[in-house]
């Protein structure tokens, strides 16, 4: 038996200050005779196989306001479908147990008075989170980029004994729609690479718990683990005992977790093993690995983030954001069909803002995830408020006109050229903190994703609201402005940090924080080239890297030109004299002056705002809330002054209104 919600965690699960229904519980117990009971304070619902009704629990059913039933039919996986027979009654229904636990989180995210009859399926077969957990602490901590304590998984080099937080999570991540979970850091050392040989029992244990909430286990494996802990001397992927190495494996990993989901790969990626040491290419390596879990139906998504991190500075030619899409896109079609390519969604690395990745245009025979980062490695690190649904329904939304201008949109691509066994990857936010994402407005990000990732088409703004009704029992005012400060979080950090899609101005190795020069003269290609004359990359196929010519002919022209060049992105694709005049009209200089001052001055806003509605939260969440606003606004005010000063410096281009630039 497993309940579906965890009494005492701070989330939209329940906790204090959650919705009346942190009294309710859940529970499917054994999938395959498709019982379910539902637990309402003590009171159960059962229903079987055919809406059977097979008895009511402890005070007799008196709160039988939802029902949930499993039906013998054949409906579309996932899927599920809500009834509203009479007024006051809800049932779910659905053909398998991800469609019951979906179908029964859609009303529980909503609350029973707010649905309404109808069928709902995902539009996307996959919604999966990688989790950055390491085993052992290393430079990077215990969670690489996680901003919400040590890793609810590992400790000390082992997996943890108690799964109860573990379990938690699944749960959490069931009831917005994730339906695969990838353990481990994809960035694999030593410990974690005997994940799939010698510490299977314990990713079995792990698949356990996520099997009762129909989320497929997932392990990040190291590519070139049949040299460092098989018997191989080599990780060619062309070498037979290579191949056998990782078919017997595979044989191992399935004959244990039968319905394990497969491998997530990052290879030549940052120093990381791959085929390219042999000289071999990714289809070479994705494929072997392919091959060997295809028996088992198992999926390999292999990542994209494939670029030279040892570039020179000096070296003009070479230019990151055309990596991804130079190493992959000549090999559409070529990859096995268990294969999914896994590609950030910007082609640089989940900035505040850039123009998104050329390879996602480029891929139409080949399975593809977009990937997303929930965890706020660029975007504040979880003491900033930043609502990344906005980032993300910007990129989303980018029409990339594969035969004429305009649409499709980029997230209606998904999935259109191959069907099956595509979808969207992110990076989870998650820690062992008590409110699970450190900031508790940061699980407005976690929530949304899963959301998008089932139904890519909801607004930013749906799904705040959705996930305010969600976790917080407040007054419909106190509601409307919570999300109010939410929205519009993005553009505020977005106005405070760096300026028109220029990327990269952060302290190196942390990433938080200022640090205007901090990678201009690092190997990780990275670079904005401000000089006393102007500043951005030069992208064009007229005088730059030609990056911009990666995109389908009528997209690229949208980028090509300073006429038709977005302002937003236009340091992102252009290197531009600071006297150039924006379509808005202000001059880049005048501009990078003017956005800073007014993100301090929205961020204070955002405070005061929050300062009209804290009293409206638990005060366990306010008080997190307090600190975490007086460090985003101390940051904002150290963005704004480097920057400014920064530029100033540079170009020797006063502030047209004359405000306190520090010299
Ligand atoms: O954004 C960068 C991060 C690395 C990360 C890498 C990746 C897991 O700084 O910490 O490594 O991306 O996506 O592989």
């Amino acid at each position: 038996m497993a309940s579906l919600f965890p009494a005492s965690d701070r989330c939209w699960l329940g906790g204090p200050g959650s919705v009346e229904l942190a009294h309710w519980q859940l529970e499917v117990d054994g999938a395959d005779d498709g019982l379910v009971t539902i637990a309402r304070d003590h009171a159960l619902l059962v229903r079987r196989h055919g809406g059977a009704e097979a008895g009511y629990g402890a005070d007799g059913g008196a709160s039988g306001m939802l029902r949930v039933e499993q039906v013998a039919e054949n409906g579309p996986p996932e899927g599920f479908e809500i009834l509203t027979p009479e007024p006051g009654r809800v049932v779910v229904r659905a053909a398998d147990r991800r469609g019951l636990v979906a179908g029964f989180f859609h009303v529980w995210n909503r609350g029973p008075g707010a649905v309404s009859a109808g069928r709902h399926r995902p539009a996307t077969a996959i919604r999966m989170l990688n989790d950055w957990d390491n085993m052992v602490v290393d430079a990077m901590g215990s969670v690489e980029r996680g901003y919400a304590g040590p890793s609810i998984l590992f400790s000390g080099g082992e997996m943890v004994d108690d799964l109860s937080r573990f379990r938690d999570y699944a749960r959490l991540l069931a009831s917005v729609g994730i339906n695969a979970l990838c353990l481990n850091n994809v960035n694999v050392n030593d410990v974690e690479t005997t994940l799939v040989t010698d510490r299977l029992d314990d990713v079995a244990r792990a698949a356990a718990v996520l099997r009762e909430y129909g989320i497929a286990c997932y392990v990040a494996v190291n590519y070139a683990a049949p040299l460092t802990v098989g018997d191989v001397d080599t990780a060619d992927p062309l070498d037979d005992g290579v191949r056998a190495w990782w078919r017997a494996t595979a044989e191992r990993v399935w004959g244990r977790i039968g319905d394990f989901g497969g491998f997530v790969v990052k290879a030549d990626s940052e120093n990381r093993p791959g085929p390219f040491r042999y000289d071999r290419t990714h289809v070479d390596g994705a494929n072997m690995l392919a091959e060997a879990v295809a028996p088992h139906g198992g999926t390999v998504f292999w990542r994209c983030f494939v670029y030279d991190n040892h570039q020179d500075w000096r070296d003009r030619s070479t230019d990151r954001a055309r990596a991804a899409a130079d190493h992959f896109a000549p090999f559409d079609g070529q990859f096995a069909d268990n294969v999914v390519l896994q590609v950030k969604f910007g082609p640089i690395d989940f900035q505040t803002r850039e123009g998104v990745s050329p390879l996602l245009t480029r891929l139409r025979a080949t399975h593809v995830a977009i990937e997303l980062q929930i965890t706020q490695e660029y975007t504040g690190q979880q003491k900033h408020v930043c609502y990344l649904p906005e980032l993300w329904r910007d990129a989303l939304d980018t029409e990339i006109g594969w035969e004429t201008d305009g649409g499709p949109r980029l997230y209606e691509t998904v999935g259109v050229h191959t069907g099956r066994h595509n979808g969207f990857v992110a990076v989870s936010n998650v820690g062992a903190d008590p409110n699970w994402t450190g900031h508790p407005f940061a699980q407005a990000n976690l929530y949304a994703f899963g959301r998008l990732a089932w139904e890519p088409s909801l607004t930013a703004e749906e799904l705040a609201h959705e996930w305010l009704r969600a976790t917080y029992a407040v007054p419909d005012a106190a509601r409307d402005e919570l999300a109010a400060l939410l929205l519009g979080s993005w553009q505020t950090y977005e106005a405070y940090t760096a300026p028109l899609g220029v990327g990269f101005m952060v302290t190196p190795h942390t990433h938080y924080g200022p640090s205007v020069d901090g990678y201009e003269y690092t190997p990780w290609g990275t670079y904005h080239f401000a000089d006393r004359d102007g500043v951005g990359v030069d992208r064009t196929v007229a005088t730059g890297s030609g990056m911009i010519g990666l995109y389908p002919p009528a997209m690229a022209a949208r980028y090509e030109t300073l006429d038709a060049c977005p302002d937003a992105l236009l340091l992102f694709f252009h290197h531009v004299p600071y006297g150039h005049v924006l379509h808005s009209g202000s001059t880049v200089i005048q501009h990078i002056y003017d956005s800073h001052f007014a993100g301090v001055e929205q961020g204070e806003a955002m405070i005061r705002r929050w300062h009209g509605v804290r009293e409206s939260l638990p005060s366990e969440v306010s008080a997190v809330v307090d600190v975490r606003f007086a460090e985003q606004l101390r940051s904002a005010i150290e963005w704004r002054d480097q920057v400014n000063t920064y530029f100033w410096r540079k170009s020797g281009v006063p502030d047209a209104r004359g405000r306190l630039i520090h010299r």
